[in-house]
């Protein structure tokens, strides 16, 4: 009864929305049957859960966005490639080697595609992989912890773009290059592209127990453009497809010079063949240096260096590539449910193809072949045809499929999605999204199971959709309810960078196991303090080491002297809960990188190198308990050389051994 109640109050409130918005002669999108229905479906009350986990990659803030669906509900902002100074990701000791690469320390990069692990090809909700466009490289994020676990650099590449995009088993991820580059790289004249240029594809071999990656081998192409990726799976398990722009080995103004051919190309990779390959010793050892940065289990990432890998190229292993000419500057590529079609946005083409795998299999078999490049065989565009959808709209990019045997494909200039058959390319349905749609997503809709309920737009361009910002808007998220025969609209909400692609799953595959705390007893880190006993301050020459603990509401110590101006102040804070959701945040004045959130049982190193004489506060920054405020200390900072000795308080400290006021823990 009270729900009916509060149903309609919520119907009536949207409905008002609504009515504002058309009001304004603003378009209002194609709501639902009523506004007041569409919010009902969206309406996730106070304490219960969304029914799916999303996982929006950042774009051009390097992390992952978690979402609850129906809701839009923003749940975790999860820092995997760039530093997050809210956590202290990237700047703790313990967490910055994540981003080491052969360039060095690289606290940033552009994040584009999620890829949930798969079993079966059906997400398994264990880990979820993540590309680096820029620094060419894979992280790996572990899903009981939400938590970045490992990145592997990618060498030989650049620009890291058709990438993770797993196959069936997580047997590997992948990577391509869609800036082809000198490889291994070297001073060249950039007018000699077509002579020196290549673009490798990698595949990175995933530990089916662990998660870790290793590169397994790569295989040099031409020097195209490799954009997006999708495995195959079900008959076509064992391939991977890759789209490629630019066959025109042009290396200025693209815009005009790549968009020269009709088609250009998919490359169909079968990497069993592949494996074949390098069981019978194909392929050549190159010197490669690259960065593999592991979280251990003791919570301390550490890098191992690549030092070579295997390079395969096409002409030494028969039967591992072959060239699906697609029209036109093709951009995504998706391989429906079945893994009988393959299908490809060309964002400069009229039609959408969808070739058969089971012709391109009978073509290779016939050896039915319109010709080769750079020894890559090239299938016949008609014999490998499985239909067109005709009049989809303008600039189409990327599909996702429903569990009915339905497309759905991104038009970025028409901003809009149409809904088309897969067997026959018969258009079904229109709906218009705002605005500029890239990616869009169904739960499970790269994978043998879509859920197809519900289906998010990813969309580049919200101008006047919600109250302005300033020169910089939000991207948006668009929902659909895709349950019935027409798309219907039913919310949209603001994301947190430019997402890109993203993946979903039913709760229920994640939510029961979940980690709540670090256990205490467990916790192997060498400057961990396991009980206030044990805090106490150890100065080598200038390196200071603070052992330190945190509970409810006090650190100890809490009051430290004798540090010196040009120490290195190590903070080794040792969180001694042991209840789910108390975490204590550190703080120093003066630090110059970022804060420490520590979780249960955690410990999390912060460096401060003092510059000034003087007293400086340091403090808890997360609201932990009624007394929180009262969490607070001062270190005392003196001239160098300075005889001021060092001394702090707490149990083993001559600055006064009890604390006054004891807290039970
Ligand atoms: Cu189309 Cu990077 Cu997959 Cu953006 S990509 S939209
Ligand atoms: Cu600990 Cu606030």
């Amino acid at each position: 009864m009270t729900s009916m109640r509060s149903g309609f109050r919520i119907a009536g409130a949207a409905a008002a929305a609504v009515a504002l918005l058309t009001s304004c002669g603003r378009p209002s999108g194609r709501i639902g049957d009523t506004a007041a229905e569409a919010a009902l479906k969206v309406y996730v009350p106070p304490g219960q859960y969304d029914e799916f986990y999303a996982f929006l990659s950042g774009g051009f803030d390097g992390q992952v966005g978690v979402y609850g669906l129906p809701s839009g509900r923003l749940l975790r902002h999860v820092p995997v490639f760039s530093q997050n100074p809210e956590n202290g990701w990237g700047y703790t000791e313990q967490t910055k080697p994540m981003m080491n690469t052969s360039f060095g320390f690289v606290p940033w990069d552009d994040a584009h595609h999620p890829q949930l692990s798969q079993t079966d090809g059906v997400p398994d909700g264990r880990w979820l992989f993540i590309n680096g466009n820029n620094t060419p490289r894979i992280a790996r994020l572990d899903l009981t912890r939400f938590e970045t676990e490992e990145i592997l650099e990618i060498p030989n590449s650049a620009g890291n773009h058709a990438s993770p995009f797993v196959t069936p088993d997580n047997e590997y991820v992948v990577a391509a290059t869609r800036f082809s580059v000198p490889t291994p790289q070297r001073d060249v004249p950039i007018a000699d592209y077509k002579k020196d240029f290549a673009g490798l594809l990698t595949f990175a071999r995933v530990d089916s127990a662990t998660g870790h990656m290793a590169i397994a081998f790569q295989i040099r192409m031409p020097g195209f453009d490799y954009d997006l990726s999708h495995a195959g799976k079900g008959p076509s398990n064992g391939w991977s497809f890759f789209t490629s722009y630019n066959s025109e080995q042009a290396h200025t103004l693209l815009e005009v010079n790549a968009s020269q051919n009709d088609k250009d190309y998919i490359a169909a990779v079968n990497w069993k063949q592949a494996e074949q390959c390098v069981a019978a010793g194909k392929g050549r050892m190159e010197p490669a240096r690259y960065a593999h940065n592991v979280m251990g289990d003791d919570g301390i990432a550490r890098t191992e260096w690549g030092t070579s890998v295997r390079v395969i190229q096409p002409a030494d292993c028969a039967g591992l590539v072959y060239f699906l000419p697609t029209p036109k500057s093709p951009h995504g590529v998706d391989v429906d449910p079945t893994g009988e079609y393959i299908v490809s946005g060309g964002k400069l083409a009229t039609v959408i193809p969808v070739h058969s795998f089971s012709k391109m299999l009978a073509a290779i078999q016939a050896r039915s072949f319109a010709g080769e490049v750079a020894g890559i065989p090239v299938l016949k565009y008609e014999s490998i045809l499985n239909c067109e959808v005709q009049n989809p709209g303008l600039g189409p990019l990327h599909d996702e499929f429903d569990d009915k045997g339905n497309a759905y494909t991104s038009m970025f200039i028409s901003s809009e999605i149409v809904k088309w058959r897969v067997k026959d390319c018969q258009v079904l349905d229109h709906a218009p999204v705002f605005y500029s749609i890239g990616h869009l997503m169904v739960p499970g809709g790269d994978s043998r199971k879509p859920y197809g309920k519900y289906m998010l737009a990813l969309n580049k361009i919200t101008k006047d959709r919600y109250l302005p910002t300033g020169p910089e808007l939000a991207q948006s998220a668009q929902l659909f309810d895709i349950s019935g025969d027409r798309m219907k609209l039913l919310l949209d909400f603001p994301t947190i960078g430019e997402p890109h692609y993203a993946q979903a799953l039913p709760a229920s595959v994640i939510k029961d196991r979940q980690q709540k705390i670090y256990t205490l007893e467990k916790n192997a880190d060498p400057f961990a303090t396991k009980a206030e006993k044990d805090t106490r301050v150890v100065r080598k020459g200038g390196r200071v080491d603070v052992y330190m603990t945190a509970i409810r509401s006090h650190f100890v110590p809490d009051n430290i002297e004798g540090l010196q101006v040009g120490d290195s102040v190590y903070f080794h804070v040792t969180n001694l809960e042991q209840d789910w959701d108390v975490p204590h945040g550190f703080a120093a004045m003066g630090a110059t990188n970022a804060e420490l959130l520590i979780m249960p049982g955690q410990t999390r190193t912060l460096v401060w190198v003092p510059v000034r004489v003087g007293v400086y506060p340091f403090y808890c920054t997360d609201f932990c308990s009624a007394l929180h405020q009262e969490m607070q200390g001062y270190a005392r900072v003196s001239e160098r050389g300075s005889p001021v000795p060092l001394a702090w308080n707490g149990p083993s400290g001559s600055l006064g051994k009890a604390k006054p006021v004891a807290m039970s823990h």
